[in-house]
């Protein structure tokens, strides 16, 4: 008799860690504890984010409160929230931030055995108009003996050890993911008991969708090949049209084409010609997480895992999603249609 796979809904991310669920066997210790100190940290940035419409009467503005203070923006108290969070129990030896413009150093010493690199408030911008905004995180395990410097994070996105989000939505969410072979998880967050609960078991990505995002605002700024797609997807000519998604942060758009399919698209333009997103922070781990859900990412014409590192902040064109519409989009950059 087949035992049908333990229904594992409802446990919550922190036993889905402990019990080595992501891949990580429990002996290791380190690992585990420094995924869980992430999840510790969104709990905490996910309360800060809830008050934020409270902002000008909780002062999270950045500038000085009632008591002549001054007060951290939401995405500088964010970036403070998870290095504290990264801090403890040592297994953190640095950090890179977007917030941060260079590496911040925690501790040489060789048991803190990883580096983490954030985006710590995603779409930030879109705070006082109360649209979904995240934090995003990559994991990199540093070689043996090596000493913790700022090449210690150039590395392909292919090495991560771990990625992930959060999305603070219409409810928040941490999406992760240690690698293909264990899968990409969902935990949905209940702030009535404090707890992340999986909610999205092993989330596969469409191996085609029917929505495509990207900021036509640019349009004028395309190359020909990105409008010759553009006018593809919407249909004029063979295409089959599709809906047209585009919240303006990466975390949303990027986590609803995880779960339905479609492509996101932010690709070079005349304003941006090394593209917008970033590299290490944002690129990266969304592309591991795609990847691992079954889709694909590429800088256009190359897969982003492979891309190889040369600065912190380096910024890169991004197209994610369900692997036929990113090999469509591939296909007009090629220039084969
Ligand atoms: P645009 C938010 O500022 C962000 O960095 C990403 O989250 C988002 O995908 C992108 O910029 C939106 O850029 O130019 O469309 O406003």
């Amino acid at each position: 008799m087949s035992l049908n796979p333990p229904n594992r809904t409802g446990m919550t991310l922190e036993t889905f860690i402990m019990e080595g669920m992501l891949g990580v066997p429990a002996a290791t210790g380190a690992f585990t504890s420094l995924l869980n100190q992430i999840a510790f940290a969104a709990k905490l940035v996910t309360s800060q984010v809830r008050r934020a419409g409270l902002a000008n009467v909780l002062g999270y503005t950045g500038g000085v409160n009632v008591q002549g203070e001054h007060v951290m923006k939401l995405d500088e108290l964010a970036n403070e929230t998870l290095i504290t969070a990264l801090a403890r129990r040592g297994h953190c030896a640095a950090v890179a931030s977007e917030e941060l413009e260079d590496v911040h150093f925690i501790t040489n010493d060789q048991r803190a055995r990883y580096v983490v690199m954030f985006d710590p408030l995603d779409g930030s911008s879109n705070i006082d108009v109360n649209i979904s905004i995240g934090t995003i995180f990559a994991v990199l395990r540093r070689a043996e003996g090596e000493d913790v410097s700022a090449s210690t994070f150039l590395k392909p996105g292919r090495e991560l050890a771990a990625a992930g989000y959060v999305i603070y939505g219409s409810s928040t969410m941490v999406v992760l993911s240690t690698g293909r072979e264990k899968g990409v998880h969902g935990f949905t967050y209940d702030p009535s008991v404090g707890e992340f609960f999986l909610s999205h078991e092993n989330i596969r990505i469409p191996e085609q969708g029917s929505t495509y995002s990207i900021n036509e605002g640019n349009h004028s700024r395309w190359s020909e090949p990105v409008k010759r797609w553009n006018s593809w997807i919407k249909g004029e000519g063979d295409g089959r049209p599709y809906g047209s998604r585009y919240v303006g942060t990466l975390v949303a758009d990027a986590h609803r084409t995880l779960l339905k399919g479609g492509i996101f698209a932010y690709p070079v333009d005349a304003k941006s010609p090394k593209g917008k997103l970033r590299l290490l922070y944002e690129a990266n781990p969304f592309a591991f997480l795609v990847e691992a859900a079954g889709g694909a990412a590429t800088n256009g014409t190359e897969r982003i895992l492979d891309l190889e590192p040369t600065s912190l902040h380096q910024r890169t064109s991004l197209v994610l999603g369900s692997k036929l519409d990113v090999e469509t989009f591939a296909s007009f950059m090629r220039g084969d249609r």
